[in-house]
């Protein structure tokens, strides 16, 4: 087997001595059970095909992205893939990728470059349908989600990082699908950065300055958990006091969804390895791939997270 890096360019890097490819992946972090099951996909796929895999964790700073991104180049891999922890500023370490003829993978979330050139491809959900599904489904359980039943639904929103991708998007979708309905209105949006620890903080916070939460829109599943924390310190019954929606669909979430304190989760499919390793590949091969490549998911219910609950492998 011949590989050729993007077609004909003959200095570029295009695999090991022994044919196998090198990659190098700067994950955004550790923030969530989503990111630990997404990580360990990458891992796990990168061994199963061969591959040998540079891998860097960020803890959420964009710096630390850059400087592994940067070290990558140096090292010459074939390949590189990230998940980028915001949407904006790569284009400077994008380029210096582009001048060295290295490709690029966008994995999970995406960049708000205008010169897509830039990168290979994007594969990852679509946050802004997730988003959607979530406001969708709280307009059409709008009676029960009506927790006072004074006809007026106030949500408090857990946002994900800030800059990200998933919360931007997810914040849109969600916007859009309680738009039309009136009694349907977000009171309250901040910031949980992903985690449990900052969904537990933010959600005391509302609790103390919010009157009347009939239901949390948590952008994932660690926020829902951590404000799970907040609301039963608080006295009150998660589930029957204060509705939640969230988004990921990972074990713990599943959990809290099956045993009734978490009402509806969008899932958000973190096993993303075997189709990046696939797409590097072809990348490094001087194949075409499509631009774009969305993840298929569901949704589930209560009763179904307790249909599927002992099955779920993250
Ligand atoms: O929903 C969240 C994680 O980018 C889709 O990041 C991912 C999000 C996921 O921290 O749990």
């Amino acid at each position: 087997m011949v590989l050729t890096a993007c077609g004909s360019d003959s200095d570029s890097a295009s695999g090991n001595d022994d044919g196998s490819i090198t990659m190098g992946f700067a994950q955004v972090g550790a923030e969530s059970g989503w990111r630990t099951a997404n990580t360990k996909s990458v891992q796990e796929s990168a061994e199963e095909a061969g591959f040998e895999l540079k891998f860097s964790d960020a803890q959420q700073k964009q710096e630390n992205q850059i400087k592994a991104i940067r070290s990558y180049i140096q090292q010459k891999v074939d390949v590189i893939a990230f998940s980028p922890v915001v949407e904006t500023g790569w284009d400077a370490v994008l380029q210096e990728a582009k001048r060295a003829k290295i490709p690029v993978i966008l994995t999970d979330r995406a960049v708000d470059s205008e010169d897509t050139s830039l990168y290979e491809t994007f594969l990852g959900s679509d946050f802004i349908l997730e988003g959607e599904k979530a406001g969708e489904w709280l307009v059409e359980n709008a009676g029960e989600m009506d927790v006072d039943g004074n006809g007026a639904i106030n949500v408090v929103q857990l946002e994900g990082t800030t800059g990200a991708a998933p919360a931007l998007d997810r914040a849109e979708g969600f916007a859009s699908a309680i738009e039309a309905e009136d009694t349907v209105e977000v009171v309250a949006s901040q910031t949980g950065d992903f985690t449990r620890d900052g969904g537990k903080k933010v959600m005391e916070t509302f609790l103390g300055s919010e009157k009347g939460i009939d239901v949390v829109f948590a952008h994932n599943d660690d926020m829902g958990l951590g404000a799970i924390e907040a609301i039963e310190a608080a006295g009150l019954e998660p589930g029957k006091d204060i509705k939640i929606i969230t988004v990921d669909a990972v074990k713990d979430g599943m959990a809290a969804l099956a045993e009734g304190k978490i009402s509806f989760i969008v899932e958000c499919n973190p096993l993303l390895g075997p189709q990046l390793m696939d797409l590097a590949q072809k990348v490094v091969d001087g194949e075409d791939v499509p631009e774009r490549v969305v993840t298929e998911e569901t949704t589930f219910t209560q009763e179904q997270a307790a249909e599927v609950l002992a099955d779920r492998q993250y």
